[in-house]
């Protein structure tokens, strides 16, 4: 009992410390959970793609609270799917065909203020909407801009900030690496092409009731729709640059007032190529340098 005794405040020692070790090592468990890909710091291009790893949330933005359910969602039935299926020898000329229309594409930074005719570009905005997305939740908003004024507002926004990207946030590095390309942060273009389409994600959706609606992969989804406008634009002769102005989102959302959903993922100015446009000798990847074939 006497032992006991003197042994009490020791065990009230030990009690502690293994009662703190626990506590420590659970909340070191739960950081790593929280946090996957967070501990490194990969640059202003690629911080969010670690962060959005499929594997552990799809796709989800984190910093919202959602209170959709599954009794929300419209019941879509079953219906028949059938499309053209060709020879094996039409299939294969359009497959080189489609290959010699986008193989033409190529960033264009001098671009005519010829006008295009309107519906062209409701078209290839229709187009751009006829991408997958998860859920089906089509998390995409097209803004098209052609009031010059309204243009000429975003082309002051995008070349103050892309100003103080090159001489500041970018860094000697990206600055060089960009030199072949002869791009600075002078954006003519944004006065000259007839119509800015300006391409928001949604982050997620609302519903008819105010809720906010889970909108799932938004990310690659809105991703896959810039790459089928693209192929569009092609299409029809059109050209762009596919510009991502660093630092410009929130001023050219306010601007354009789009809601606080609505993320901006890429500036295109849209027209036809100016007469005396110049593009950059680059050369494409060959086959066996981006295909594996197993
Ligand atoms: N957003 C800047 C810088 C720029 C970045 C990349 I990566 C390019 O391929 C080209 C430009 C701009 O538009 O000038």
């Amino acid at each position: 009992m006497t032992i006991l005794t003197a042994l009490t405040p020791v065990l009230l020692v030990v009690l502690c410390l293994v009662i703190g070790f626990m506590l420590v090592k659970t909340q070191e468990a739960k950081t790593i959970k929280s946090s996957p890909g967070k501990s490194q710091d990969l640059g202003p291009m690629t911080q969010q793609d670690s962060r959005d790893d499929p594997e552990t949330s799809p796709g989800v933005d984190e910093d919202c609270d959602y209170t959709d359910s599954i009794e929300d969602e419209e019941d879509h039935p079953q219906v028949p799917y059938s499309q053209p299926c060709y020879p094996e020898d039409v299939m294969l000329k359009r497959s080189r065909d489609f290959y010699t229309l986008l193989n033409q594409r190529r960033t264009i930074r001098f671009i005519s203020s010829k006008p295009v005719p309107r519906e062209i570009i409701d078209n290839i905005i229709r187009t751009a909407g006829t991408a997958p997305s998860g859920a089906h939740t089509e998390p995409w908003t097209f803004v098209v801009v052609s009031d010059a004024a309204v243009k000429h507002q975003i082309r002051e926004i995008v070349e103050k900030e892309e100003m103080i990207n090159y001489q500041q946030r970018m860094g000697y590095k990206w600055v060089k690496d960009l030199s072949k390309l002869r791009t600075n942060w002078i954006k003519q273009y944004l006065d000259d092409a007839p119509y800015l389409i300006l391409i928001f994600r949604q982050t997620y959706g609302i519903l008819p009731n105010g809720q906010k609606k889970t909108h799932y992969y938004s990310e690659i989804s809105i991703s896959i729709s810039c790459g089928i406008l693209l192929a569009a634009l092609q299409n029809v002769g059109l050209v762009t640059v596919t510009s991502t102005p660093l630092n410009c989102g929130l001023q050219l959302r306010l601007l354009l007032k789009r809601p606080a959903n609505e993320k901006l993922v890429m500036l295109l100015p849209l027209g036809y190529p100016a007469s005396d446009a110049t593009v950059p000798d680059l050369k494409r990847k060959p086959l066996e340098d981006m295909m594996v074939y197993i």
